[in-house]
């Protein structure tokens, strides 16, 4: 049984590490493959976001460098909101420097990232050395990272071989790598997480290069376990009813996956 068809009670088990262990159980039990992006620059959206939608999430996705209202308070209230309504919390950093930087962008700054992102992302075009940085600030068991093997932008540069130089970095630190964000059904170990971001009910583009396909697409031809889904929700005049309608479209193809 390979990645694709195998429940994700199954894969949790198969999983090395303790993140990917915890997120894998936490999407069985909740029933939600489903990770909203937030991108919002005001902390009062942030904060109301993740309380409305906190139940039907496995993942919320920050940007929090775009908050233009930050401070220590917006991280106590998610921290208490994470907990509250059981989903992780995803800081889409992508750290891309070399590793002495990242070190002290992971674990300083006002956004002290570390101290409260369960994940983060980083784009391993720089070579192992940011791994190492973010190791170095960050390796415990309740810290990981999402490797950006693959953007879904139109024009991106992600060739073929960057995306498999990408997974032979991220296997070098499965103790710390928990997945990749990709486009593609790539080849990975059970227990790792592919993450697909470019998935809206509604649009198929945006005007900056963003590229759209269904829940459905992400999951089958994509081999996505966790959809990412922003202005398709937070835009939308619903967004609760929105993200129950993505959560269950999202976690029924993953089901029917496990069955084919
Ligand atoms: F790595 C990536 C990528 O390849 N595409 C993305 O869209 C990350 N993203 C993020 O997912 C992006 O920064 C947004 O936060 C989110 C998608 O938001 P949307 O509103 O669904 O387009």
């Amino acid at each position: 049984q390979s990645r694709i068809n195998m429940p994700l009670m199954e894969r949790a088990k198969a999983a090395t590490n303790p993140l990917a262990q915890r997120l894998l159980t936490l999407m069985d039990r909740k029933k939600s493959n489903l990770c909203v992006a937030v991108d919002t620059q005001s902390s009062v959206e942030l904060i109301s976001m993740a309380e409305k939608l906190g139940p039907y999430i496995c993942l919320l996705k920050t940007h929090i460098d775009i908050i233009d209202d930050f401070s220590k308070e917006t991280i106590q209230k998610l921290k208490e909101l994470s907990e509250k309504h059981d989903f992780l919390l995803f800081e889409d950093r992508k750290f891309a420097d070399i590793g002495n930087t990242v070190k002290m962008q992971y674990k300083g700054g006002v956004h002290n990232i570390c101290d409260w992102a369960h994940l983060v992302t980083a784009h391993p075009v720089a070579g192992p050395g940011v791994l190492q940085g973010l190791c170095k600030a960050g390796l415990r068991d309740d810290r990981g990272c999402v490797i950006i093997a693959e953007m879904s932008s139109s024009g991106n540069l992600n060739t073929p071989a960057y995306i498999e130089d990408s997974i032979k970095i991220g296997n070098s630190f499965g103790g710390f790598v928990i997945g990749y964000v990709c486009q593609s059904s790539i080849d990975v170990d059970a227990g790792v997480i592919l993450f697909t971001p470019g998935v809206s009910l509604d649009a198929s583009s945006d005007s900056l290069g963003q590229q759209y396909v269904t829940p459905e697409t992400a999951v089958n031809e994509k081999g996505a376990d966790v959809v990412i889904v922003g202005r398709g929700i937070t835009g939308s005049e619903n967004p609760v009813e929105r993200a129950e309608q993505y959560r269950k479209r999202c976690y029924d193809a993953l089901c029917k996956r496990f069955e084919s």
